[in-house]
């Protein structure tokens, strides 16, 4: 489809995943436009009205968990969408997802490398960033000895190797404004090589990342040392202009893996938190009883928000669970 399709439009979910599946389609059959989509909103009816701004004969979704059947019914093309989250009921699309597979949740980067066989260190640093170590890893520290070295966690690719640094930059060139982030997407979309983005320090993208690293690395130092023994990790921030408690607390968590972390940007009198550590998600609904909350996700990452008053009540009761 992507092959016949003229001016396929894609709506990529606004982290490294969702960017490097759609890197991987968009160099390879080099056309079409690509928008990514933050996460929050599930992709509902609303967004109809953004996409009457575009043509296209094809629109293609990536890794975006949600999307409501009534955007689906109004949509006038086909669409194919390529995922990797909780298997949804959906009519009407060309959907296909790893979890279609018995004990598979491999990325949508993973899916999308199958498809065009190219672009391996894009396809590594989509894979690493959702913690899944990529299936040709030998074949990529044969051609990058010096940015990826043989390991059986995904994790230590993520946080003590080069080609985990480029997941970062994948993911903190999202954060915030659009136009810069329009700039940056299209220097990957025909960078030749990972060192063209790695040792060009004045490029958009190196500066960008700076800009964002610095706040993340403040943030990051300052949970560390607020830790206490507690067995919870509990790091509170006011919200600026980004968002990076996922960050913060994967990367805490590969820091301290006994601990239970919780990272809370504090926001309209809200607390939205992302939580990692063993049976994360199992604690996270027990401790939301009694509380005025929410939250979902994985087994051990998830997230969720508390009103702000509730949150110490919160943290006693996930505390008691752990
Ligand atoms: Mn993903």
């Amino acid at each position: 489809m992507l092959e016949r399709a003229e001016n396929p439009l894609y709506l990529y979910d606004d982290d490294a995943d969702g960017l490097c599946s759609y890197l991987l389609l968009k160099r390879k059959f080099k056309k079409g436009t690509g928008i990514p989509v933050k996460r929050a909103p599930k992709i509902d009816v609303d967004f109809v009205k953004i996409l009457n701004h575009y043509t296209y004969d094809l629109l293609v979704i990536l890794d975006k968990p949600l999307t409501d059947q009534e955007f689906i019914d109004k949509i006038k093309t086909p669409i194919v969408y390529l995922d990797h989250h909780q298997i949804q009921e959906l009519k009407g699309v060309y959907y296909y997802n790893s979890r279609f597979n018995k004990n598979d949740d491999s990325p949508t980067t993973k899916i999308c490398h199958d498809i065009v066989k190219q672009d391996d260190w894009i396809a590594a640093v989509g894979i690493v960033a959702d913690w899944h170590l990529p299936s040709f890893l030998k074949k990529l520290t044969k051609a990058y000895p010096d940015l990826i070295k043989n390991t059986k966690k995904p994790e230590k690719i993520l946080f003590e190797m080069e080609m985990g640094k480029l997941a970062k930059i994948f993911s903190f060139i999202l954060k915030g404004d659009n136009k810069v982030l329009k700039e940056c997407v299209s220097v990957l979309e025909k960078a030749t090589s990972p060192y063209e983005i790695l040792e060009n320090k004045n490029s958009i993208i190196m500066q960008r990342f700076e800009e964002v690293n610095k706040i993340y690395e403040e943030l990051l130092n300052s949970a560390i040392k607020e830790r206490s023994r507690d067995k919870l990790l509990v790091f509170t921030y006011l919200s600026g202009k980004v968002s990076s408690t996922g960050e913060l607390a994967n990367e805490l968590f590969y820091k301290f893996p006994k601990k239970m972390v919780v990272i809370a940007r504090e926001k309209d009198n809200e607390m939205r938190m992302s939580i990692r550590g063993k049976n994360a998600l199992k604690h996270l609904a027990k401790a939301l009883v009694g509380i005025n909350g929410y939250g979902g996700g994985h087994e051990n990452a998830c997230g969720g928000s508390v009103a702000k008053e509730d949150f110490i009540k919160f943290l006693n009761n996930l505390r008691a669970l752990i």
